[in-house]
């Protein structure tokens, strides 16, 4: 390498090491490698040479290039993460101080009220149960004393898994009942919350909807006990002291007899009422003494043990006692229609507060 290519080495990669920024060092090499650069330049003075001058000057001048280049590189990285570092320390944020503002979620109505009920009942003794949301036909019919031609299993109701005939979204939460008789002796008291699906859709249907049943098995169980345990439950969601109940008999195939439950209603206070200020009735619940074909297919005597189920609509308990009118706005989740209809995270139900016996 020739003095002047030592040279301009040096120089150009002091203007390097001294460039403090981006742009500076832009310039740099600019002034270097650009076509008017005077790396540029050297390199096309080789074309005029002799073979002998450019044999020693074209390693020479490459040299410096790649020198050059490296050194432009190294020095891009560097100022590149400096600026980095720069933008990150500037954007830090100390996660751990306290906020400044109350928390902004609430509590979906339809989780406000399954809450109320699990309390409600865990106060009667009841567990909570919960099962697959796909379930097989055996479950979600079969063994619920609903046959193979019965018109619950009609394509327009049931949603069947592709491919898999014997596959269902659940239609109820009746098999979660079915799968606790199977798995535990006798005496059993269980709720089963959650979401159950029906190809259905229009003003008062949602494809999907929430359901709550109960179950309870043992020795000498009768109408009695469902009739208490029914008057008990309303009262206590509605938090009235009386309410006026009608039980008309019924029909569904995995009860003998069933019973659909009317409350009493007042239209003045909004709320369900004693017999004296009864103004309308409301279907609120279905219910029955478990079928013996339903206990038996448990693979339980069913002339040992006795039971009483019930079922009801999550999402219409929560309309009737919090006032709300459309049912395809649960499911919006609109977040103006939840921070209006919600609940507190922190207003949990309990025995002395809201949902109380
Ligand atoms: C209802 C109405 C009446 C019910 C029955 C059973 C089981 F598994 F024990 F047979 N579970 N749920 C039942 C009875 C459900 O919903 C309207």
């Amino acid at each position: 390498m020739s003095t002047d290519t030592a040279a301009l080495q040096a120089e150009i990669l002091g203007q390097i090491a001294a460039a403090d920024a981006p742009d500076a060092l832009e310039a740099v090499r600019v002034a270097a490698m650009g076509k008017q650069g005077q790396v540029t330049q050297l390199l096309k003075t080789l074309g005029g040479m002799s073979p002998e001058e450019r044999s020693v000057a074209g390693p020479a001048f490459n040299g410096l290039r790649e020198a050059v280049a490296a050194a432009l590189a190294a020095k891009k990285a560097a100022l590149d993460e400096a600026a980095l570092n720069a933008k990150l320390a500037a954007e830090r944020q100390d996660m751990t101080l306290p906020v400044s503002l109350p928390p902004a979620g609430s509590v979906h109505p339809v989780s406000q009220v399954m809450d109320e009920l699990a309390e409600i009942f865990a106060d009667l003794g009841f567990a909570v149960a919960t099962g697959p949301e796909i379930e097989d036909d055996w479950h979600n019919f079969t063994a619920l004393n609903i046959p193979e031609s019965h018109p619950a299993r009609a394509m327009h109701d049931t949603f069947y898994i592709d491919g898999q005939p014997h596959l269902v979204l659940r239609t109820h939460t009746s098999p979660v009942q079915i799968r606790t008789m199977m798995a535990q002796q006798p005496p059993i008291r269980i709720i089963a919350p959650g979401r159950v699906y029906r190809s259905d859709s229009d003003a008062t249907h949602t494809p999907m909807f929430h359901q709550i049943e109960g179950l309870v098995i043992d020795k000498g169980i009768t109408l009695a006990h469902l009739r208490w345990t029914l008057e008990t439950f309303i009262k206590a969601f509605f938090e009235v002291d009386d309410v006026a109940l009608r039980f008309r008999p019924s029909y569904f195939p995995f009860t003998e007899p069933s019973v659909e439950v009317d409350v009493g209603y007042s239209s003045k206070t909004g709320k369900p009422a004693g017999a004296a200020d009864v103004d309308k009735w409301l279907e609120v619940l279905g219910s029955g003494m478990v079928h013996p074909r339903v206990i038996a297919a448990c693979g339980l005597d069913p002339n040992e043990w006795q039971g009483f189920a019930f079922g009801t609509g999550v999402d219409r308990l929560a309309m009737l006692k919090y006032g709300l009118t459309d049912l395809r706005a649960f499911f919006d989740g609109d977040i103006g229609w939840l921070r209006h209809h919600g609940f507190s995270a922190f207003d949990l139900p309990s025995i002395s507060a809201g949902a109380a016996l």
